[in-house]
C-alpha cells in the first residue's frame, strides 16, 4: 500500500473565514460577542482573514450538527453570501458534526481547538517546543482521520469514501500515529526528566522560584525583559512565547531568585495541550510564587483572570502564592479598571512592563512576600549546624526532625529566604560528603 506522509506543522490559516458561535441558556450576549472577538484575534494570529460573524441561539448543542439542521441549512447560506471558505466554530465539534457541516456547506469546517493548535505549531521553535506542539495535534487528529480522507478524495473530485480503499488506508494511518504518539511522548519523557534535573540542581542550590503566569499577550515577556533584562521576544499577537525562559532576578533586601517566563493561557485551552505541555507547564507547580499577570487596559481582564485561574486549578497549582501584577496602566483607563481588579488579588500591584512604572513597588511587594512566606523544606543537613536548626524553628513550624549519623532530616515550613539558606547549607554539605 502506498504510504503517504501525515504531515504536521503544515499549519493552514482559516481563510476567509466565517465565524460562528452559540447562545445557550445562561450565556449573555456580551459573552458571546467578546469570544467572537477574541476568535478574530485568533484568526488574524495564524494568518487568516475573517469575512463574517455570526450567532445561533441554541437549548442545547444537536449531536449530528452541533447547531440544528435547519440553522446548518441556513448556515450553508451564509456561507454562499459572504462567500466564506473556511467555517470556524467558537466551540469544540465532534468528528461526525464537523462531516456532516461539511457536507452541508460544502466548505471546510474547523473549530477554535484546531486555530489555536496551528499557531502553536508556527509558534514552536525549538525542539521540545515542536515535540509538545506534535503530539497535541497528533492527539487531535486521531479521532478525525476519516474526515481528512473525505477531504483528499473530494480534492481529486471522488465522492467521498464509503467502504473502498480509504478504510484501509484510514486503519493503517491509525496505527501509524499510535506509534507516532508513542514515539513523541518517549521523547518528551526525556524532556521532562531533563526539565527536571535542571529544577532539581536549582533547588539545590538554594533558588527560589518564581513564575509568571497569565492570560496571552498580558505582558509576560514584557515583564520578564524589564526586570531582568532579557530580550524574549515580544509580540502583539497570542502565543508568542511557547518555551519557559529562566532569568535571574535581584530582589531589594539582598535576595536572589530565578524567575520564569513560560506559555500564556486562554479560555477554554485544548486540553490536547495542557496535556501535551506538561514538561512546560510544571515550572508553575514548582513556583514558590506566581506572579499572574493581567493586561489591566483589556475590557475583558476579569474573565481573563478567571480564566487562568481555571487553567491554574486543572494544574493543581491553585494553592500556590500568587501576587496579582495588573499590567499596562501606561494605557488610557486602565489604572481605574486595575483599582477594581485588585478585588480579585489578596496582593496586587499596577505596573506598565512597557514604561518600568510601578516596577519597584512590584519589587518590593515580591520580596516582602517571600519573606513571609511560608514554602515547605524537607532536607538533609549537617547537625553541628544548630544555628539553621534554631532559625528554623523560631521563623517557621518544624514538621519532623530526625537525626542521623551526624545529619539531620529536617521538614519545615519555613520563608522563603530561610528555606533558601536550608537548600544551600544541605548542597554545601552534599559537596562535603
Ligand atoms: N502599552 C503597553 N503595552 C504592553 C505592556 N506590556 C506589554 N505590552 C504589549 O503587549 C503585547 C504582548 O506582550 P508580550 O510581553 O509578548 O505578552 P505575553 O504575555 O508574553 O504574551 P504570550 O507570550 O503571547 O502569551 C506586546 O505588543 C507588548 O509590547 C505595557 O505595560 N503597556
Ligand atoms: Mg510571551
Amino acid at each position: 500500500m502506498k504510504k503517504r506522509r501525515i504531515s504536521l506543522f503544515n499549519a493552514q490559516p482559516a481563510e476567509d473565514a466565517l465565524l460562528v458561535a452559540v447562545q445557550t441558556p445562561g450565556l449573555s450576549q456580551h459573552a458571546v460577542s467578546d469570544c467572537l472577538s477574541e476568535l478574530s484575534r485568533l484568526v488574524e494570529t495564524s494568518g487568516g482573514r475573517v469575512v463574517g460573524t455570526v450567532v445561533y441561539r441554541l437549548e442545547r448543542p444537536d449531536p449530528a450538527f452541533f447547531i440544528t439542521r435547519g440553522k446548518a441549512q441556513d448556515l450553508a447560506s451564509k456561507v454562499q453570501d459572504c462567500a466564506a471558505r473556511t467555517v470556524l466554530f467558537d466551540d469544540d465539534l465532534s468528528p461526525a458534526q464537523t462531516r456532516n457541516l461539511e457536507r452541508l456547506t460544502g466548505v471546510r469546517v474547523i473549530d477554535r481547538t484546531q486555530v489555536i493548535l496551528d499557531i502553536f505549531a508556527m509558534h514552536a521553535h525549538t525542539k521540545a517546543g515542536r515535540l509538545q506542539v506534535g503530539l497535541a495535534q497528533l492527539e487531535y487528529l486521531l479521532p478525525r482521520l476519516r474526515r481528512m480522507w473525505t477531504h483528499l478524495e473530494r480534492q481529486r473530485g471522488g465522492i467521498g469514501v464509503r467502504g473502498g480503499p480509504g478504510e484501509q488506508q484510514i486503519e493503517v494511518d491509525r496505527r501509524r500515529i499510535k506509534v507516532r504518539i508513542s514515539q513523541l511522548k518517549k521523547e518528551l519523557r526525556q524532556v521532562e526528566r531533563h526539565r527536571d534535573q535542571l529544577r532539581k540542581h536549582r533547588r539545590r542550590h538554594g533558588w527560589i522560584l518564581v513564575c509568571l503566569v497569565g492570560y496571552t499577550n498580558a505582558g509576560k515577556s514584557t515583564l520578564l525583559n524589564t526586570l531582568t533584562g532579557a530580550s524574549v521576544m515580544v509580540n502583539d499577537k497570542l502565543f508568542a512565547t511557547l518555551d519557559p525562559v529562566t532569568r535571574r532576578l535581584k530582589l531589594p533586601g539582598n535576595l536572589q531568585v530565578l524567575i520564569t517566563d513560560t506559555v500564556g493561557f486562554i479560555r477554554k485551552l485544548p486540553h490536547q495541550l495542557v496535556e501535551a505541555f506538561h514538561a512546560t507547564l510544571e515550572e508553575v507547580l514548582e513556583a514558590d510564587l506566581l506572579l499572574h499577570v493581567v493586561d489591566a487596559s483589556h475590557y475583558e481582564a476579569e474573565a481573563q483572570v478567571e480564566a487562568v485561574n481555571e487553567v491554574l486549578r486543572e494544574l493543581g497549582a491553585d494553592t500556590r502564592p500568587v501576587i496579582g501584577v495588573l499590567n499596562k496602566v501606561d494605557r488610557e483607563g486602565a489604572l481605574q479598571r486595575a483599582r477594581r481588579l485588585c478585588k480579585l488579588f489578596e496582593r496586587a500591584v499596577p505596573v506598565s512592563a512597557l514604561t518600568g512604572q510601578g516596577v519597584n513597588d512590584l519589587l518590593v511587594e515580591i520580596s516582602d512576600e517571600l519573606r513571609y512566606q511560608q514554602v515547605r523544606v524537607s532536607v538533609r543537613i549537617p547537625s553541628h549546624r544548630g544555628d539553621l536548626i534554631t532559625l528554623a524553628r523560631s521563623s517557621g513550624h518544624v514538621l519532623a526532625e530526625h537525626y542521623d549519623d551526624g545529619y539531620v532530616k529536617l521538614t519545615a515550613n519555613v520563608p522563603a529566604d530561610i528555606a533558601g539558606r536550608l537548600r544551600k547549607a544541605e548542597a554545601g554539605a552534599g559537596e562535603e560528603r
